[in-house]
């Protein structure tokens, strides 16, 4: 018996060891680097949050709606009573990946599977999924996944680790605990082999993705995640595949972006942000409203506005914004969050120049609002500033023109040891963004 358990020992070290050092010796292949200029110079996306839970509109509190299990605790029994009431006839994938474009945006992250397990892809491993479980009976992630490479938009699979429906997420975490009906007992390697075999359908099932967005980490914090092993066989199956992680910490070898939550890079507005910048690719993503999966109570829509100062917040810290929607159960995006979206789409037809293709320019984002750059041309956005002169310090480089972006008229400056002051008419001003291009020596 010791014979063999001395077997098994060095079995499983070399296992770990090999885990480990596939963790520390990732080394992004081109095309994957090739991926991330990509992603930068993108700027933009729609996060989707969808799932069975939209049936339930939140229950009728706000900022419920996807964890609607939890916060309700749903036992499992109740909750897989739900997916029969799904049924999204009004969904219409073109649409969807045609308001995309016309919002601007590059790419879209959907959920392929959210906390509570359920499958809105064909999953050959579990009946627990849209196909075989609900009347709709499609595969709307491959027919998103058809629309976007007929309309070249990426795709991305949001995929969260934490699930509130297996038998074997086994220790449980900081939720699903007590509520679902599940043996307090489970085996974590038969979970994790799980996911990887459902991460393994949505890379090999529906042609090239432009990544995966981990969510759930956080859940256990000290879990054996055996991510690398996971990265690994992403990273063999699309190595051109972008791999995020929610976890809010520093990023672990392997993964090829960062996310910020509900903040911009830095800001740790809800709390539970790292402070941690990498030199990953950023992204940060935000709801349209209060909620991330549908909410019939949240009327807390951010105006055209705000949502055009995140972007250009985030653009202004080398970040994408990742802007989410909660698809109604229908299959429709809300009125409002399309109305806003086509705004920010009008916005970026005339302005995107100084957004897509940037990265953070020159100046450090201010209060007044932040600079964005493309080799010599500089774009400073003056977003909140009610004064007709706005002195830029310390501006050490030499300038061969300022103008305002809409118009190329000439903007007023004078440049010395103090910095770049600039005049700024009222009349000259843009009530969401005052873009001013400095043409750089
Ligand atoms: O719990 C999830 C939440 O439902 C949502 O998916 C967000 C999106 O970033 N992530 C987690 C909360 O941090």
């Amino acid at each position: 018996m010791k014979r063999i358990g001395i077997h098994l020992f060095i079995i499983v070290c070399f296992t770990l060891s090999n885990i480990l050092v596939a963790q520390e010796n990732y080394i992004p292949t081109q095309e994957n680097l090739k991926n991330r200029q990509w992603f930068q110079d993108a700027k933009f996306g729609m996060f989707v949050h969808w799932g069975v839970y939209s049936v339930l509109g939140g229950g009728g509190d706000a900022g419920i709606a996807e964890w609607i299990m939890q916060n309700k605790k749903i036992p499992i029994k109740q909750y897989e009573k739900v997916p029969s009431f799904f049924n999204p006839l009004n969904f219409d994938a073109a649409q969807w990946v045609s308001m995309v474009k016309g919002a601007g945006m590059k790419y879209i992250t959907i959920t392929s599977k959210h906390h509570d397990g359920f499958a809105m892809y064909d999953s050959k491993i579990s009946d627990y999924n849209i196909v075989d479980n609900t009347p709709y009976g499609k595969d709307v992630i491959k027919m998103l996944a058809d629309e976007c490479r007929k309309q070249d938009v990426k795709l991305f699979f949001y995929y969260s680790q934490l699930d509130w429906h297996h038998p074997d997420y086994y220790p449980r975490g900081r939720t699903g605990q007590g509520f679902t009906g599940r043996e307090e007992s489970g085996d974590w390697n038969a979970y994790l082999d799980y996911m990887n075999a459902q991460l393994t359908e949505l890379l090999t099932a529906y042609g090239p993705i432009g990544g995966i967005w981990f969510d759930g980490m956080w859940d256990k914090k000290d879990g054996d995640w055996q991510q690398g092993k996971t990265y690994q066989l992403i990273h063999k199956l699309q190595p051109g595949a972008l791999i995020g992680s929610n976890h809010h910490v520093k990023p672990y070898p392997g993964e090829d972006f960062q996310m910020f939550e509900q903040d911009l890079p830095g800001e740790n507005t809800t709390g539970w942000q790292g402070s941690h910048i990498s030199e990953l690719p950023l992204e940060m993503c935000l709801t349209i409203n209060g909620s991330w999966g549908f909410n019939l109570m949240d009327q807390n829509h951010k105006s055209p506005k705000e949502l055009v100062h995140m972007l250009v917040k985030a653009a202004g810290r080398n970040a994408n914004l990742l802007l989410n929607v909660g698809p109604m159960p229908n299959g429709e995006i809300q009125p409002e969050h399309k109305t806003s979206l086509k705004a920010m789409g009008e916005w970026m037809d005339k302005n995107g120049e100084t957004i897509y293709g940037t990265r953070r320019g020159i100046l450090a984002a201010e209060d007044w609002g932040v600079s964005t750059q493309k080799g010599k041309k500089l774009y400073i956005h003056v977003l909140d500033w009610d004064k007709e002169v706005l002195l830029v310090q310390p501006f050490k480089e030499k300038v061969q023109s300022v103008v305002f972006f809409k118009d190329k008229s000439k903007v007023k400056y004078r440049l010395d040891q103090y910095g770049l002051l600039l005049e700024i008419p009222n009349d000259k001003k843009n009530e969401m963004d005052t873009i001013i291009e400095v043409t750089l020596k």
